[in-house]
């Protein structure tokens, strides 16, 4: 299976000629980074006066990390290189935590963006033949013109619906004979169900591809996702900091995420010591972005957990792959002692075909132990069940679940229906239990 490349030079350029762009980027992107209040500072105490300090890339691991928390402590303007005449779009996000993070863009910096989302929509195989629907939330999130921009550049027909309203969504489906949607895979998942209870059928819409991400899921969810709609669906990682989605995509062989290493670099560290790990060992993801100079960001700990995948992709590209997500490392639980990533509980009931589009995991305190409770929507149409086989599935999941994170959870099992759904990024665990 081959598809086109968007700029064949530099998706297949050798790893010499990569690496000696990644330097030429990278010199500028010191020298960028030197004219912000934070890295002037954070370089100085680091030892660098300036880029001439960037000898090869290995001099890279003179830069510090930067983390979430560094940004929040330079609202608004503490990461800023340029003056904002030359600042051409922010985004800007409020996090959990409430203090919020901003990104400034010059003009040169979305068109570099744009560029490289333009890459991954062509990756997959889409084209301008292609009606895409963007139900990413447009705004100060970037997945909703991050991906705007790039399908537009792809030459593809672009809706920018946005997220929500999903009775609309389907009816612009409809209407337009959508091919290419993008949203979470949560969101995916809910429309199903939509069609269902609306009996609108996978006939009436013209549907063919999904690009997925902004939030962690498992290969099954992905092959759910497939299966339901009958579709093909890619991975896309990104994060804000690293201008957003166009970070690594999968292509057409959905065998990981390609990273464009010409705009970025990664790297993977232990968490814990941050020492760098090879290809292949699964570490916090690491990356410098070579390619934004309004906010220059190196060596940005992103906390997601993944590792890069040895050996070369059979499209051809020679940039190097990101596995899957598989946590971040902040959102391990520890239950009881026992360290279990929301992951490997998804990764267990999404494969089994009587489980639905929804679940929850939820964690109170039941006397000095952790409870983990474990909700679980059914897939109506494939389950129609009495009392006892409705009680049979329940205890096949809680078996799966304690082989696999060695604790017995407590599974309930609703309607579809039943859980809260959300429309951008999914709230899957909910921990009740006291902080001390
Ligand atoms: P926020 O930190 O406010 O959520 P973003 O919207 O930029 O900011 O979210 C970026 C994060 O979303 C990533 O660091 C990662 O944890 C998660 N994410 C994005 N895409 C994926 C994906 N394809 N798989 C898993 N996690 C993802
Ligand atoms: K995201
Ligand atoms: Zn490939």
């Amino acid at each position: 299976m081959q598809v086109p490349f968007w700029d064949e030079r530099i998706e297949t350029a050798s790893r010499g000629d990569l690496e000696a762009l990644q330097l030429e980027r990278l010199k500028k992107v010191v020298d960028s980074a030197f004219k912000t209040p934070f890295y002037k500072k954070r370089l100085a105490k680091a030892g660098m006066s300036s880029s001439d300090d960037i000898k090869s890339l290995e001099d890279l691991k003179k830069i510090p990390f930067t983390t979430k928390d560094d940004l929040r402590k330079s609202f608004p303007k503490g990461l800023l290189a340029c003056d904002m005449d030359e600042v051409n779009r922010i985004h800007s996000s409020s996090g959990t935590t409430g203090i919020p993070t901003v990104i400034y863009f010059s003009g040169e910096d979305v068109d570099t963006w744009t560029d490289l989302v333009a890459r991954c929509v062509v990756c997959t195989g889409a084209s301008k033949k292609d009606v895409f629907q963007n139900m990413m939330t447009y705004g100060l999130f970037t997945g909703g013109l991050g991906l705007h921009y790039g399908a537009e550049k792809a030459g593809m027909t672009v809706i920018p619906v946005s997220s929500g309203n999903t009775l609309r969504q389907v009816q612009i489906m409809q209407d337009f004979q959508t091919s290419v949607v993008h949203a979470t895979p949560s969101y995916m998942l809910h429309i199903r169900t939509v069609l269902d209870e609306n009996d609108i059928s996978l006939k009436q819409l013209n549907l063919q591809k999904a690009f997925i991400g902004a939030e962690p899921h498992s290969e099954n969810v992905r092959k759910k996702i497939e299966e339901l709609y009958n579709i093909d669906a890619y991975n896309s990682y990104g994060l804000s900091e690293m201008n957003g989605p166009g970070l690594a995509f999968e292509c057409v062989h959905k065998a990981g995420m390609h990273f464009w290493e010409d705009g970025y670099i990664v790297e993977i560290v232990d968490p814990e010591t941050d020492e760098n790990l090879e290809d292949g060992e699964p570490g916090e993801v690491i990356v410098t972005n070579l390619i934004r100079h309004a906010t220059p960001l190196m060596r940005y700990r992103t906390r997601d957990l993944a590792s890069i995948l040895p050996g070369q992709c059979e499209c051809g590209r020679t940039h190097r792959r990101l596995s899957r997500i598989k946590g971040r490392t902040d959102d391990m639980l520890i239950i009881n002692g026992v360290n279990v990533f929301p992951s490997q509980i998804e990764e267990v009931i999404m494969k089994i075909p009587e489980v639905g589009t929804n679940y929850q995991i939820c964690l109170d305190k039941q006397g000095a132990l952790d409870r983990l409770t474990v909700q679980v929507e059914i897939y109506s149409k494939m389950f129609t069940g009495s009392a006892g086989e409705l009680e049979n599935l329940r205890h096949r999941i809680v078996e799966k679940l304690k082989g696999t994170i060695t604790i017995k959870p407590l599974v309930k099992l609703h309607e579809p229906g039943f859980l809260p759904v959300y429309e951008g990024k999914a709230k899957r665990v909910i921990d009740e239990r006291p902080k001390d």
